[in-house]
């Protein structure tokens, strides 16, 4: 990753140096206003603003960026240097024209592939009417083709809408694009960025502070949170964590149990399913073992309901389960077979936050098949793609109850709160 650190007199100078040096694709990583200048401790010097943007593949170098290419990180100033060509290039939107509108070059991009398409469509309507074996190959192969250029149409057309900037007063366009650069996918940046726009005076958009708390309250109200066990009504809590292989369901399940014993004292008992008779098992009785806690192993739903009975005094039930392929439809189906009902058992679906969102979409779709009632985030330790978290949390509408933040039983999780979601997202505290 290439990162350059600018101080400008505006975001609008900013970006303009930007697009320059590291193309259009680069993005604003942080900001922060600093003192230049003459004075004790800079009081009376000018105010600048200190961008940093970051870009995962160099622009081809200027000579000026050549000349200071041993540090990793190198400050620039300007002054007055850029010319207006450059800046009128920034902004690639009109304004009176729809930010997400394809543009025309894309267009022409698209128009050779698009008429493929078609010569593909009529080719294939032909063999359709014949059906001998080669026919047969054929039209697997063209349709092939046809899925192809499909997905090469769909990526032309989403490149250029990243490119293109939607028209907004500067702190919401900075705001829009640390958002994006911590993984809120674009069209949900725009949408939360527009209708803050919509939602305060020009003045008030003028005022970062004021633009930032403004964001992160309507973060703060999109996001949902449960307050993990405590937040559960039943006298007894019981829960189960599903998911796929090798997330962090057992850790957490050690993690939850360890807090519920020593920070609010109440007796505990594990259930661990284990329908492929796997070696899983043996991670939880050890630990088990360790706090004390009596652990069921089970195989079928009758026998976790009578482990369940058995353990009528204890005030939670922590329920593992072994790994379950999001693909794996047998495998889905027995697990919905213990966990189909919703009320008496609380399902948390646990996924990792350094999978890719295409993958987090997938295994949440297909364990929805049971009734989830909210979602634990892992190794947020190794992840800097928080926007995922927001991403899914819009797509899905699910709740949000722990945050498991290391590998360390049982100190490495959180109770999921929307400050703290907020704060990953934009760094608030941090600023
Ligand atoms: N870095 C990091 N590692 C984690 C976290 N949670 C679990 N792990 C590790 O992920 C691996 C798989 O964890 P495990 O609980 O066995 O996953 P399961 O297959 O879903 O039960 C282990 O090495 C854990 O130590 C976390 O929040 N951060
Ligand atoms: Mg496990």
């Amino acid at each position: 990753m290439n990162l350059k650190r600018y101080r400008v007199k505006n975001i609008k100078e900013a970006l303009a140096f930007i697009k320059r040096d590291l193309g259009p694709d680069a993005l604003i990583v942080s900001t922060r206003q600093v003192k230049e200048g003459k004075g004790a401790f800079g009081m009376f010097g000018k105010t600048m603003l200190e961008v940093t943007a970051a870009a995962s593949e160099a622009k081809k170098p200027s000579a000026r960026a050549k000349a200071a290419d041993t540090k990793a990180v190198e400050t620039y100033r300007h002054d007055s240097e850029i010319s207006e060509a450059t800046m009128a290039n920034t902004f690639l939107t009109p304004k009176n024209k729809s930010a997400l509108s394809i543009s025309d070059e894309t267009r022409k991009m698209m128009m050779p592939i698009q008429k493929e398409l078609q010569g593909i469509r009529l080719t294939l309507g032909d063999l359709s009417n014949q059906s001998d074996g080669l026919n047969n190959h054929m039209m697997g192969q063209l349709k092939n083709e046809l899925g192809e250029m499909r997905h090469m149409l769909h990526i032309l057309a989403s490149r250029s809408n990243s490119l293109s900037e939607p028209d907004l007063p500067e702190n919401l366009l900075l705001l829009y694009q640390q958002m994006k650069f911590s993984g809120l996918e674009e069209k949900f940046a725009r949408r939360i960025v527009l209708e803050a726009q919509r939602n305060m005076t020009e003045d008030d958009a003028e005022n970062y502070a004021y633009v930032k708390i403004f964001i992160a309250r309507m973060l703060m109200k999109i996001i949902k949170i449960t307050k993990g066990l405590e937040g559960l009504k039943p006298q007894q809590k019981i829960v189960a964590l599903l998911g796929p292989t090798g997330v962090g369901k057992t850790t957490t399940v050690a993690k939850i149990a360890s807090e519920q014993m020593t920070k609010y004292k109440r007796k505990v008992a594990l259930i661990s399913v284990d329908t492929n008779h796997s070696s899983a098992a043996r991670q939880i009785r050890s630990f088990a073992k360790m706090i004390k806690a009596p652990i069921s192993v089970v195989n079928d739903k009758s026998e976790m309901n009578k482990a369940i009975s058995s353990y009528e005094d204890y005030e939670s039930i922590i329920i593992d389960t072994d790994g379950c392929s999001q693909r794996n439809e047998k495998q889905l189906l027995e697990m919905r077979e213990f966990f189909d009902e919703r009320g008496r058992i609380h399902n948390y679906l646990v996924l990792s936050a350094t999978s890719k969102d295409s993958d987090m979409n997938e295994v949440t779709r297909k364990f929805g098949s049971m009734p989830i009632d909210s979602i634990i985030f892992t190794k947020l330790d190794e992840s800097a793609a928080y926007g995922s978290l927001f991403n899914h949390a819009i797509r899905f509408k699910k709740p949000l109850s722990y945050l498991s933040v290391g590998q360390k039983i049982p100190e490495d999780i959180e109770v999921a709160s929307k400050e703290r979601l907020v704060d990953l997202l934009l760094n608030i505290s941090g600023t």
